[in-house]
């Protein structure tokens, strides 16, 4: 049984929220909170690491105690000590501490008081008004969960593109050894980039059909077999990812991988410009009457209807179509083009690694320059940096700067940006910086009014550079916040100052419709890691992904600059 990072991480995530409902020892919790953030964020499997006796109390985050856990996890499958605390906390009350608004203290008051053990003791109690007897129980609170529970957990499960990746690709390269195969493609959204997938379009090209099928019968990740065809499988593998498999001759590859990769809308669209050809386009190939015309390569489908290949990510049905047949496709961005990135952590704030580690790690991902935006000081985020730290880290910064070669460290902050716009550090420590990064934290509800108000305010700050991820949406957990970004973006270029896309799988953000937007208004967009670990410069690739979804060329993005052509469009923000 091969246990992959995501799923250790959940388990250590579900830990700290059993302890929490505990109200055991809060340095506990964190702990395991903590080892789980340093799990996601790592690039070798912790099966992998165990197997070679590798020492998994090196890992920042992870002790002696931890370490015996996921070697406990990793080679059994199981933890003693999860299934202990899961036998003492009913089940249904992880789930509301999934509700907005619900904590340990507030579940853990329902759960005393009021029996409340799942969703449905809950809407019961909020029906029968007994809520508002509780403490930190407010009528907005109330009205809050009101709602929330009317809506049904919408029965379609989708996966972060990220996520789904870690299961999705180990299966392609499993199948790529096959006898007979020519060549795997994940096609399906995953291949055009959404940050979301519904399940994994696998295609196989090969001529030898019962050799792919008799790998996927070795292969030890699938549990179910749903639908079974020569050509044509569903199978969901143990994390319960679907995956649809088929399998196509050589010859008309392209055309299968055309179809499967879709969007349906792309689709459509080119089968009907097909049809005013006088052909025909299905997943076996471009057609004349019966003559086949074109399906080894995708190019020669394009090519059959006069059209340049579109890039998987354009095809949403957008007006990708149009532009292909004017000759006026962008040339996107490619992550290749990235000169540095404008946002990462380090250990000083909620990070994992040191300043040096990071700058090492940033040069080793083919960056030339990498700006430290540690968190400001201020409530809703643990051990950011007050003036003083702040300051001592731009001194060091100078000097790491003097001995490192090959990358440059920019001095930022992450500044949260209040209430009432206002941002969380001096006006005279910010004016120092190279680059002032500001940020929505808190206050996530307010009207699209107040909201736009806010940002547009924080935006007039003399020192603002870049607004980071505009919409603050985690994907499947926290919506966006409503805000107007075309009176955002206008304001943005007048200023002028930029917008983060930041590059997080869980957050994407800007999403594409966005970026689009701001390329449109001419607003440059910075495509940043967010990185709180040497690893997760990887996270580049999924905001470069959604970039192009969003249409951006290099010129678009702020950081495909040289530092040398950077730092005087830093320096234009400042007022
Ligand atoms: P997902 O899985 O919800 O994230 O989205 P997709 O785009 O991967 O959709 P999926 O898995 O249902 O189908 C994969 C591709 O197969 C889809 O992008 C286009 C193609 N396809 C599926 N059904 C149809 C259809 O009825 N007509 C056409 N033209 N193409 C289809
Ligand atoms: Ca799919
Ligand atoms: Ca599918």
């Amino acid at each position: 049984m091969l246990m992959h990072n995501e799923e250790i991480a959940t388990l250590f995530d579900e830990m700290a929220d059993l302890l929490a409902l505990q109200e055991e020892n809060p340095f506990r919790i964190r702990a395991y909170r903590r080892a789980a953030q340093v799990i996601r964020g790592l690039s070798r499997e912790l099966t992998e690491l165990v197997a070679r006796g590798e020492d998994l109390d090196a890992l920042p985050g992870i002790g002696p105690d931890l370490a015996a856990k996921i070697t406990e996890l990793v080679t059994t499958g199981r933890s003693k000590a999860l299934e202990r605390l899961r036998r003492q906390v009913p089940p249904g009350l992880v789930e509301l501490l999934r509700m907005p608004g619900l904590g340990p203290k507030r579940v853990r008051a329902l759960f005393l008081e009021l029996k409340v053990r799942d969703r449905k003791d809950l809407a019961r109690a909020v029906a029968a008004g007994s809520l508002s007897r509780l403490r930190g129980f407010g009528p907005k609170l109330i009205e809050r969960l009101s709602s929330d529970l009317r809506v049904e957990r919408p029965v379609e499960r989708r996966w972060l593109r990220s996520i789904a990746a870690q299961f999705a690709e180990p299966l392609a390269r499993h199948l790529r050894r096959a006898r007979g195969v020519d060549e795997v493609v994940i096609a399906g959204s995953y291949r055009r980039g959404r940050d979301t997938v519904g399940d994994i379009d696998l295609l196989v090209s090969s001529t030898n059909a019962p050799s792919v099928v008799k790998s996927l019968r070795a292969y030890d990740e699938v549990t179910r077999w749903m639908a079974s065809g020569p050509k044509r499988l569903t199978i969901v593998l143990r994390s319960g990812l679907q995956v649809d498999v088929r399998i196509a001759e050589p010859g008309c590859f392209g055309a299968a991988l055309h179809y499967f990769t879709g969007s349906k809308a792309h689709n459509i669209h080119v089968r009907r410009l097909a049809r005013e050809r006088g052909l025909k386009i299905n997943e076996y190939g471009v057609f004349r009457g019966r003559r086949l015309l074109a399906g080894d390569t995708e190019e020669s489908v394009f090519a059959a209807v006069q059209l340049p290949w579109i890039p998987p990510e354009l095809r949403e049905d957008q007006g990708e179509v149009e532009a292909a047949h004017a000759g006026r496709l962008p040339a996107l961005v490619s992550r290749q083009d990235l000169r540095g990135d404008l946002h990462a952590h380090t250990n000083a704030s909620d990070g994992s690694e040191s300043l040096k580690a990071m700058a090492r790690a940033a040069h080793a991902a083919g960056l030339e320059y990498l700006a430290i935006t540690d968190h400001s000081r201020y409530l809703g985020v643990v051990k950011g940096l007050d003036v003083r730290r702040l300051r001592r880290q731009m001194e060091t910064i100078d000097q790491l700067n003097e001995e490192l070669d090959g990358i440059t460290l920019l001095k930022g902050s992450e500044v949260d940006i209040l209430e009432d716009g206002k941002l969380a550090l001096p006006d005279d420590v910010l004016t120092e910086l190279d680059l002032v990064v500001g940020a929505v934290h808190s206050h996530f509800d307010l009207s699209e009014q107040k909201q736009t108000t806010r940002v547009l305010r924080a935006m007039e700050h003399r020192a603002f550079t870049v607004l980071s991820h505009p919409l603050t949406r985690l994907i499947g957990e926290r919506p966006a916040v409503a805000v107007d970004l075309e009176r955002i973006c206008r304001a943005a270029k007048a200023r002028p100052c930029f917008l983060e896309l930041d590059a997080q799988p869980q957050r994407l953000d800007l999403d594409a419709a966005h970026c689009r937007m701001a390329r449109e208004h001419g607003v440059l967009v910075s495509i940043a890691s967010d990185a709180h670990a040497g690893a997760q410069f990887e996270n580049l690739d999924y905001g470069v992904v959604q970039a192009r979804r969003g249409w951006l060329t290099a010129d678009d993005v702020l950081n495909s600059r040289r530092l040398g052509e950077l730092r005087p469009l830093l320096r234009s923000t400042f007022i």
